[in-house]
């Protein structure tokens, strides 16, 4: 059967298609059991008379509550909460044609069928979304030549060099194994015990400790591949690749305190806010990019390009844009597609290969492996989501869930039975990239692999001072939950290696003594760092904002805000003392999108208070309301008042800012006009403008 498609204005895909032959609709038929038998009653079991013993013959009681009793599988060992979606890529052009083999890549007519699954990475599959964690941006592109997964990291970086080193780092970060806390949480000892152990982690926590770490939604941040990966051409030439993603939102993140108040007002705000754009038609959107070194370049940096602790500074390799991301369809059924979906790196299609990078090289083996024991046997690759849309042919069979009817006897190679079929194809299959590899075997690092601060201070130097006020705060907060001092000292000594100001700021807030200046700060940065740097052209879509309204609303004041922001794929919610409708000055109904009481400003990104004597009166006197314009302030959020509304900010004790429009005698973000009436269109622009500026430091 066909589902409703979110997405009208597209044909449907071949893995849309696919999946069609494998969705139910519980409402063509009636109960039955697994076997087709038709279920007669469904709420009472077989028993002996209407008090009596109940029946093992009852099949389908025991059927109905084994099936229960087996509904759990594994939650993914790392990155187990997670939210996915549908949706397609396509690139610009085929000027990557003269570096890749690979088909999607260079056929600007093909869109590529993908799924893609969000995540973080320490807490368990029912841990809230904004805790501060690394978030997974895995994609499973169904390509024409077979499934590629690029299984990547809204951080560009990783914490170890060396893939022997991750059930370490896991383990530490991971709530502590004696009393299984915290979780969905670093600051804790074993994590900073690690870290103060391992120096290579420093460039990774600096990302850890900034905004990236919380993002504002899953539109809204990059996603990276991390490893240096080889695109391999039509003449098997081989060139060096980073793979980007860049929202079209821009990258926007919540702030520490909000965060953690949204985990409990709502643990699953990232996941719903990806649900709802999708539904409301705001589709995610991201462009693909990629850094390309060729081989011979490799050598004129001074990092490894084989190390995934250090990245390419946009600075020295631009980003080049290949090709869009559009996420359009939400899955039918969490269980059977998030939750069964299995990305593995290996999964690389012709025209993209590994390096040694060391980190990658464990990865090739381990996402695999993991989902053997997850999914229950080696073929998981069947399950309708992992199913590549093209045809599968092997010699490899039978396992738990075989769900093929293989024809003819030929079950090996060489064999004449099916005339040798299936064949390989040569040197039009899949071929490694012949690298020359010699030496001696080894327990080694690398020299080029030994320097783990410099790109730390890098990216400290490309920060803009909001980003580096909230980086010393989030030190300070996690290493204020470490109780043992003795590692509290050891990070504040690698921070001296870092940058002495930053050593020196966290060590003021955990209790411990001004560091001595260890080395002098390189000075270079990567403005392409900042978060300040990356603004999305999408303006202000999928953007929250609430209208605090009571019974004598200036109608006309709610209206030409909240129309204005519809235009522009962006979403305004009434929010008023109860639920159902307020009266306006005028006398007509306005319907209510919520109570106050419901909800909180940390779920919004931007507040108004429309004009109306009457109801700002009432709103006056609601505790609610007077919260929730003080905390949208304290956040830093885009404020509007009209009229009457300006004395909300007043009675919430905020400063007095009446009359300020874009920072003209306001504070910035502020935009307040105490003339009574609807908003001139001045006003509406600079409100737009401030929601998409997103906050004002
Ligand atoms: Fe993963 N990682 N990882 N990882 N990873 C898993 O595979 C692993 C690393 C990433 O939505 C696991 O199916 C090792 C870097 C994402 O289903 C597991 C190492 C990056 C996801 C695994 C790394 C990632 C995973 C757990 C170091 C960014 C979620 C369940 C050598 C480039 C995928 C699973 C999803 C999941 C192993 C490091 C990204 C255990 C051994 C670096 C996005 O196999």
């Amino acid at each position: 059967m066909t589902t409703q498609r979110r997405d009208d204005t597209r044909p449907q895909s071949v893995k849309e298609r696919q999946l069609d032959a494998h969705r139910v609709d519980r409402r063509d038929s009636h109960m039955t059991t697994d076997q087709g038998i038709p279920v007669e009653d469904t709420d009472n079991s077989l028993k002996v008379g209407e008090r009596g013993a109940s029946l093992l013959e009852d099949f389908h009681l025991r059927e109905k509550v084994t099936r229960f009793d087996h509904e759990r599988i594994p939650e993914r060992v790392v990155h187990a909460r997670g939210s996915g979606a549908h949706g397609y890529f396509q690139v610009y052009d085929d000027s990557l044609a003269e570096y890749t083999r690979a088909e999607f890549l260079r056929d600007p007519v093909a869109e590529t069928p993908v799924f893609v699954r969000f995540s973080t990475v320490q807490g368990s599959r029912g841990s809230p979304d904004t805790v501060r964690d690394v978030r997974g941006f895995a994609t499973k592109f169904y390509t024409s030549q077979g499934n590629f997964d690029l299984v990547a990291n809204n951080f560009p970086v990783f914490f170890i060099q060396d893939g022997i080193k991750f059930p370490d780092v896991i383990h530490a970060v991971k709530p502590e194994p004696h009393n299984e806390i915290p979780t969905g949480a670093s600051a804790h000892d074993t994590f900073w015990d690690f870290v103060s152990l391992q120096p290579e982690t420093m460039h990774t926590v600096m990302w850890l400790m900034s905004d990236r770490a919380i993002p504002r939604s899953f539109a809204m941040m990059q996603g990276f591949g991390v490893h240096t990966f080889r695109l391999i051409n039509d003449d098997g030439r081989s060139t060096f690749v980073k793979f980007h993603w860049t929202p079209k939102s821009g990258v926007n993140s919540l702030v520490w305190d909000e965060a953690q108040e949204i985990a409990g007002h709502d643990p699953d705000f990232n996941r719903r806010d990806l649900w709802d754009l999708i539904e409301a038609g705001q589709f995610p959107e991201y462009e693909f990019g990629v850094q390309l070194i060729p081989e011979s370049d490799a050598d004129r940096f001074d990092f490894d390009l084989l190390d995934p602790t250090k990245i390419v500074p946009e600075e020295e390799v631009p980003v080049r844009p290949v090709g869009r991301l559009v996420l359009n369809r939400n899955p039918d059924n969490f269980f059977a597609e998030t939750e069964q979906v299995a990305f593995c790196v290996q999964n690389v299609v012709p025209g993209i290969g590994f390096t040694d990078d060391p980190l990658m090289q464990a990865r090739l083996f381990s996402y695999l492996d993991t989902q053997l024991t997850r999914l229950g046997g080696p073929n998981f690759a069947s399950i309708p989501i992992n199913r590549p849309i093209v045809p599968v042919r092997h010699t490899e069979q039978d396992g738990f869930h075989y769900d093929e009817v293989p024809l003819r006897q030929a079950n090996y190679v060489p064999n004449s039975i099916t005339d040798g079929y299936p064949k390989p194809l040569g040197e039009n299959g899949y071929v490694h990239y012949p690298e020359h590899e010699e030496g001696p075997k080894l327990r080694r690092r690398p020299e080029s692999f030994a320097d783990h601060y410099s790109q730390a201070t890098l990216f400290w130097n490309s920060m803009s001072p909001w980003e580096k006020k909230h980086i010393v705060e989030a030190y300070r907060f996690e290493l204020g939950k470490v109780a043992r001092r003795y590692i509290r000292e050891r990070v504040v000594d690698h921070l001296t290696h870092v940058d002495h100001d930053l050593a020196v700021a966290v060590a003021a807030g955990i209790g411990v003594a001004e560091p001595a200046k260890a080395v002098d700060n390189h000075g270079r940065s990567s403005p392409a760092l900042s978060q300040t740097n990356k603004t999305g052209d999408n303006g202000i879509k999928g953007r929250k904002v609430a209208f605090l309204v009571a019974d004598g609303v200036d109608r006309a004041s709610v209206m030409v805000l909240h129309e204005a922001l519809e235009r522009e794929d962006a979403v305004g919610e009434l929010l008023a003392p109860a639920d159902g409708e307020v009266r306006t000055a005028d006398g007509s109904p306005l319907a209510v999108d919520r109570a106050m009481s419901t909800v909180a400003s940390v779920l919004y990104d931007a507040v108004v208070v429309p004009d109306g004597a009457d109801a700002v009166e009432k709103l006056r006197t609601n505790a609610y309301a007077l919260h929730f314009v003080a905390e949208a302030y304290k956040h830093a959020k885009p404020l509007a008042a009209l009229g009457a509304g300006t004395t909300l900010f007043e009675t919430a004790h905020l400063p007095p800012f009446a009359n300020g429009i874009n920072g003209n005698g306001a504070a910035a973000g502020v935009i307040a006009r105490a003339e009574s009436g609807a908003p001139t269109d001045e006003f509406v622009a600079a409100f737009m403008k401030a929601l998409a500026a997103h906050r004002f430091h």
